[in-house]
């Protein structure tokens, strides 16, 4: 298992040389206003975790809001869908490793007094990794298990608002001056009986002493400014930057993406990529800015940090390339590049590759959408979308008599993929019926489970076996990020053909 290394790494914040002004530093990091919203690992824009699985009997729909700072604390909600669930704990651990092995004690979660089946909770994730929370849930039935991968960096800095700066700014010269000015007295009249005149050789040391003063608190500030840079340039070296992704296409329409470190963890590598659902890399080529072609494609690695792919026809224009990989210890990454092509024409798509077109943005698909061969997907569409909402997407396929196809298959092991992708190309999101977690990542956390493997045939949108018949309705837990128009691409499986489904969204 040596291919399973641990990134771990202990943040500035660890016991250091000046444990007490770190951990103020913590502490003022944590208080300030406004903050800098930087990319987010695993998916664009889009840290939250939203996912559904079975903890034994009974069914959980899972939200895990990640802390922006790290060390910071994970915002945690999960609602029991199967009756009879009385209590739920959670345990934070690592992914891979040795730590993986030594959960800490659970922390139970809090079961709302309104709603019996929603349970909140607050988890300290101490550190940058690919970690995991392990839920227990309690209940009529016994016990089960089932453990969520959480991707855990700091993806900004908090900045101080002008406001609160200003008022520091001017506490802090009040105080400068409110100790020279009592140093000074202190020198002047300390010694004198009262009403006692003073002599000018006082005045004199008062002056003296007022001056020193003054040189050695301007000293401490500055030393004080310095010190301040040095740990915040420390810190912003651990904001997660994702591995830099150069895409350009080489005689034979051969896509070549070549992947460079910018530089974090020095623990990342670029050879350690393990497969998730069948592929090291899910690339989605998407036509920008009318977001009207779309490819999902396989690029092979062809040596370490290089991707390679004989594309198949394409359409002129500029592309967004959103690649997905999860390294060897469960951590994923979505790779951004950009692509400007003239029409191209390569292989015809094979395998699991697959592509759709659309009207481009602008026009409303509606909750309906036909597809070219006569099909139709189905959005069965919320009134109201609300930004953060935790919701279950479900999409319906049906053939050209209205009818559910005869036969529906499995996309890639699972009954659908889908892309949320914000118009402004600031959120991409890759979900399946599981939700956000990266498949393989998913399935580490599930094998150190106790008990019996919870990746059964009953796992949402999930069939290994290949025996029971697929559904035609697929459903995708997921939470917008922010207010905005979304374009979503749902992919499913009829015999040998996938069909691309094209909705668009407005979220408050
Ligand atoms: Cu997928």
């Amino acid at each position: 298992m040596q291919f399973l290394k641990i990134w771990v790494e202990k943040r500035s914040f660890s016991p250091g040389p000046l444990p007490t002004l770190r951990s103020i530093f913590a502490t003022l990091s944590f208080c300030a206003v406004l903050f800098l919203v930087l990319p987010a690992h695993a998916h664009v824009g889009s840290p939250d975790v939203y996912t559904q699985g079975d903890a034994g009997p009974y069914k959980l729909f899972i939200v895990v809001r990640p802390p922006l700072v790290i060390p910071g604390v994970a915002e945690i909600q999960v609602r029991a869908q199967s009756p009879g669930v009385e209590s739920i704990t959670a345990a934070p651990m690592l992914l891979t490793g040795e730590a993986s092995k030594h959960p800490p004690v659970p922390d139970a979660l809090t079961r709302s007094q309104t709603d019996p089946q929603m349970f909140t909770g607050r988890l300290w994730i101490m550190a940058t990794g690919s970690w995991q929370v392990r839920f227990t849930a309690g209940g009529t039935q016994g016990e089960g298990v089932f453990s969520v991968p959480l991707p855990a960096t700091a993806q900004g800095t908090r900045k101080m608002s002008w406001g609160l700066g200003f008022l520091l700014g001017v506490l802090g010269v009040l105080l400068v001056l409110g100790v020279v000015g009592m140093i000074g007295a202190a020198a002047r009249e300390a010694q004198l009986e009262p009403g006692q005149k003073v002599s000018p050789e006082r005045k004199k040391r008062a002056y003296v002493a007022m001056s020193v003063t003054f040189v050695l608190l301007i000293a401490a500030v500055v030393l004080g400014g310095m010190w301040w840079r040095a740990e915040a340039a420390d810190y912003s070296s651990y904001i997660y930057k994702p591995l830099i992704m150069k895409a350009s296409v080489q005689s034979g329409n051969v896509l070549d993406l070549r992947l460079k470190d910018p530089g974090w963890l020095p623990s990342r590598k670029l050879d350690d990529f393990v497969p998730d659902h069948n592929h090291l890399m899910h690339l989605y080529a998407i036509r920008w800015p009318e977001m009207d072609v779309v490819y999902h494609v396989h690029p092979q690695q062809t040596a370490a940090g290089d991707f390679q792919l004989a594309l198949p026809d394409m359409a002129a224009g500029t592309y967004h390339l959103y690649a997905d990989v999860v390294h060897a210890n469960g951590f994923p990454e979505t790779l951004v590049s950009t692509l400007t092509i003239p029409a191209l024409h390569g292989r015809p798509l094979s395998s699991d590759d697959s592509a759709g077109t659309a009207s481009p943005i602008g026009s409303d698909t509606g909750a309906i959408y036909k597809l070219p061969d006569g099909y139709t997907m189905v959005w069965k569409r919320p009134a109201v979308l609300k930004a953060n909402a935790a919701e279950d997407f479900t999409f319906e396929l049906l053939d050209p008599n209205g009818q559910p196809p005869k036969d529906m298959a499995l996309y890639m092991g699972m009954e659908g993929h889908a892309a949320f992708v914000k118009t402004d190309g600031t959120v991409f999101a890759h979900i399946h019926p599981t939700g956000t977690v990266a498949m393989a990542a998913l399935m580490m956390a599930d094998a150190q489970n106790p008990g019996p493997s919870q990746m059964r045939m009953d796992m949402p949108g999930m069939d290994m076996s290949g025996d029971t018949p697929v559904s035609n309705t697929v459903s995708f837990p997921y939470g917008f990020p922010k207010a905005g128009s979304y374009r979503i691409f749902v992919q499913m499986k009829h015999g040998d053909r996938v069909e691309t489904g094209t909705f668009d969204a407005s979220v408050q």
